[in-house]
């Protein structure tokens, strides 16, 4: 029998545990869009209480939840300040410019994923009528490019505050903000207490299969209620759905620390072997970035493995790789020793 695959290409692909599915099974369920599906109303309850916020809005991916989350702040034609290496000028296909009528202003990001306070000043449009109005100001946490960094409350309050003080509200991209929090180990709430609103998502690390919520004040929210349905993610009984995310929140948050746990080892272990670059020290939560020097190639590498039976992606010379409760202890181990066995990478300095 084949050995079941070592699965690091993202938290993306964990899947519903059966007690997850029973729940799912049981949920009581409404429409949605009348709001009246009492378990979207509990999941909703749960995330605004988790965040700190007023309310909160059940949407079906972090993608939609920075969209709508970003619309919601701004008017058409607005700017938005956002890092050259987020998730949102990236990788969610311009959907800021085609729906809002946006325009993204990416900064310098730091080497710990944070925009710098001053030049988030400096970038903040003075009131001129040749100038388009700033909108909002995006942060990430965890940040993906950075390698995963948990960006700490002090660190998003010193971006934030100079946004509040210029009248300017701040979103965060909190796709991850859980692996953040309990790495940092803040409370959810202090550490996005900076920040106006903010998107988590149950679909990675959680393991729901589906899902992000959006946090902010009512008033936020009610916006944020009709640009989800103008986007078409008006839900019907999706309390089936909700009852997933209830469950990730309930039983999958406190278990991220394994999941750290595994990327430090999983680092430590690469870290060992020639050819391969990676800083297990910079491993804060899930992820784990690392480059390979010659004869070795990353795409070539990403194939080898693959025939190895493990699952990594690239993007360009980085590889990723990212542990989730798809990934066991063993399956770490046997992802270091694939790596060792690649052709072009000699026997590991540790073994
Ligand atoms: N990221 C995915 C891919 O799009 C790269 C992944 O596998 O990591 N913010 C951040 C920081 C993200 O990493 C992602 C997903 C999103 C937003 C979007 O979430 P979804 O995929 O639910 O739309």
């Amino acid at each position: 029998m084949t050995a079941r695959p070592v699965e690091l290409r993202s938290d993306t692909f964990t899947r519903p545990s059966p007690a997850m599915r029973l729940a799912m099974a049981e949920a009581e369920v409404g429409d949605d869009v009348w709001n009246e599906d009492s378990t979207v109303h509990r999941l909703e309850s749960l995330a605004a209480r988790l965040t700190g916020k007023e309310a909160a809005l059940f949407v079906t991916s972090g993608t939609q939840g920075n969209l709508v989350g970003i619309l919601s702040h701004t008017q058409r034609g607005d700017e938005v300040i956002v890092g050259d290496q987020s998730h949102v000028f990236w990788s969610e296909t311009a959907g800021t410019a085609v729906v809002g009528g946006l325009q993204l202003r990416p900064l310098a990001t730091t080497t710990r994923g944070l925009l710098d306070p001053d030049e988030v000043n400096a970038a903040i449009r003075e009131d001129d009528v040749h100038n388009p109005r700033t909108g909002c100001v995006a942060l990430e946490n965890s940040h993906q490019w950075s390698g995963g960094r948990a960006i700490s409350r002090s660190e998003m309050e010193s971006v934030a505050e100079v946004a509040r003080d210029r009248g300017i509200p701040v979103h965060l991209d909190g796709a991850r903000v859980f692996n953040a929090a309990v790495a940092l180990g803040t409370p959810l709430a202090d550490l996005v207490a900076p920040v106006d609103s903010v998107t988590f998502c149950l679909s990675k690390g959680l393991g729901a299969p589906i899902g992000s919520l959006l946090c902010g004040s009512y008033a936020y929210v009610e916006r944020a209620r009709r640009w989800r349905k103008l986007l078409g993610g008006g839900m019907r009984q999706v309390g089936v759905l909700a009852a997933a995310g209830l469950y990730a929140l309930e039983h999958n948050v406190d278990r991220l620390t394994e999941d750290h746990e595994d990327a430090r080892l999983l680092a430590e272990g690469l870290a060992g072997l020639p050819g391969f670059r990676v800083s297990p020290r910079e491993i804060e939560t899930n992820m784990v970035f690392f480059e390979v020097d010659p004869p070795l190639v990353a795409s070539e590498l990403v194939e080898q493995l693959a025939t190895e039976g493990v699952r990594v992606s690239t993007t360009g010379r980085r590889l990723r790789a990212l542990t989730s409760l798809e990934v066991s202890r063993d399956d770490i181990v046997r992802a270091i020793d694939a790596a060792a066995r690649v052709k072009g990478a000699a026997t590991p300095a540790i073994a």
